[in-house]
């Protein structure tokens, strides 16, 4: 039986690559965070306590800050795949805690390739590395960017990234370790966290729609983005490590559009304009902007045979459906005397 070892399992991606990787019959493992309150909201329903039955999900403590702990987990699990999916991974979060990002986004690399490169010179056994690149490393580099463009990273998280890359690269070419980076373009989902643009403004719609909710307050309308569906792009991560060789992959739709065209949309799937709700606050501008993001992923629609299979359209309308039903149950408890979802500060 396939193992594998997910960082970031309870994040959106995670939480979708385990349901695949269990799907195919692997054994996984995720490491999660000690937390004071449940963070495995995204992966409870696929997980069953070992001590009842049949599992094939076991969840270890652990965090990429924690050099010899990563180390104790990777001897013990002896996993086939290793995904690092783990980060402080918001842009505008990454310019408030830079440091604390670069630390997990970008040593937090170094430290998982060094547990894997001790644990294969010890037993011998091949492990399998993803590494979780993603679009922002282009920065202001201008589109259609692909495997050949340029870097120029725009922010504390986009830095911390371009080191995990060429940190992967750099240990593929030294210990001939399978490390292969996937550099994806934006990738939404109904478990999109709500603090990303695409979340906050489908959650923002519905509540709006339902009257729990008057105004949506917004940074910058006019980036552009290439969002497609997490679903589809953790199995381009999948395809990544059953290549034959290891290598780097830009993966996206092509097709871009503006975060004015994304809150367009969204409130018109609820009969609603978004120009009525929506207001600008520089609260949420950056110190610097990525304006335009649009992948060429041409190299892995040949070498591995991925495409996307979810248009911009069919996201919107899920992530807008997916919410409205959120607001719907809020708003049912509500009327009954009950409190259950504040709205606290959304980046
Ligand atoms: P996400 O929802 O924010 O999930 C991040 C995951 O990392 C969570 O499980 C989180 O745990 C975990 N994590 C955070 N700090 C950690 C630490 N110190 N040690 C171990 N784990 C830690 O992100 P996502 O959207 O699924 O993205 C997955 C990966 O792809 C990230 O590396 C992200 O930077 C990268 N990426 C994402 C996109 C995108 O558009 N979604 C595009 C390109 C690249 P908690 O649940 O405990 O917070
Ligand atoms: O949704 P965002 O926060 O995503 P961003 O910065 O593009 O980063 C996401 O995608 C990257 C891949 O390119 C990942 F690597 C990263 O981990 C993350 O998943 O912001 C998108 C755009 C930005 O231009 C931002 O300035 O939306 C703009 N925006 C406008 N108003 C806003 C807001 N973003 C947020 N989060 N909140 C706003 O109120």
């Amino acid at each position: 039986m396939k193992k594998a070892l997910i960082l970031g399992i309870t994040g959106q991606d995670g939480s979708y690559l385990a349901e695949l990787l269990l799907s195919k019959g692997y054994e996984v493992h995720g490491i999660i965070r000690k937390s004071s309150t449940f963070n495995t909201l995204r992966i409870n329903h696929i997980y069953q306590d070992p001590l009842d039955g049949n599992s094939k999900l076991f969840l270890h403590y652990g965090d990429l800050s924690d050099s010899s702990n990563l180390k104790k987990l990777v001897e013990r699990i002896k996993p086939g795949e290793v995904y690092n999916l783990g980060a402080q991974s918001h842009v505008k979060v990454s310019f408030d805690e830079p440091e604390y990002t670069v630390d997990i986004d970008a040593l937090g690399v170094l430290r998982i390739l060094e547990a894997i490169r001790d644990f294969q010179d010890k037993t011998g056994q091949e492990v399998r590395f993803y590494q979780a690149g993603s679009s922002e490393m282009f920065g202001s580099t201008a589109p259609p960017q692909s495997e050949i463009t340029s870097f120029h990273p725009r922010s504390p998280y986009a830095c911390a990234k371009v080191y995990g890359f060429h940190q992967t690269i750099n240990y593929r070419e030294s210990y001939g370790m399978f490390a292969a980076n996937g550099i994806l373009f934006n990738h939404e989902s109904e478990r999109r966290g709500e603090t990303f643009v695409t979340r906050k403004i489908t959650r923002a719609a519905a509540r709006i729609k339902l009257g729990l909710q008057s105004k949506l307050y917004l940074g910058n309308l006019d980036a552009k983005r290439d969002w497609g569906h997490s679903e589809d792009y953790v199995k381009a991560m999948w395809m990544m490590l059953q290549a034959d060789k290891p290598d780097d992959f830009v993966v996206a739709t092509g097709e871009a559009y503006s975060v004015r065209e994304f809150a367009e949309q969204a409130f018109a799937r609820l009969n609603l304009d978004y120009k009525d709700f929506v207001e600008i606050n520089p609260r949420y501008f950056r110190p610097a902007e990525v304006d335009f993001l649009q992948g060429d992923s041409r190299k892995i629609q040949k070498t591995l045979n991925w495409t996307p299979t979810v248009s911009f359209d069919e996201l919107v309308q899920r992530m807008v459906d997916n919410d409205l039903e959120l607001a719907e149950q809020e708003k049912t408890l509500k009327e009954a005397g009950f409190e259950c979802y504040a709205q606290i500060v959304s980046d």
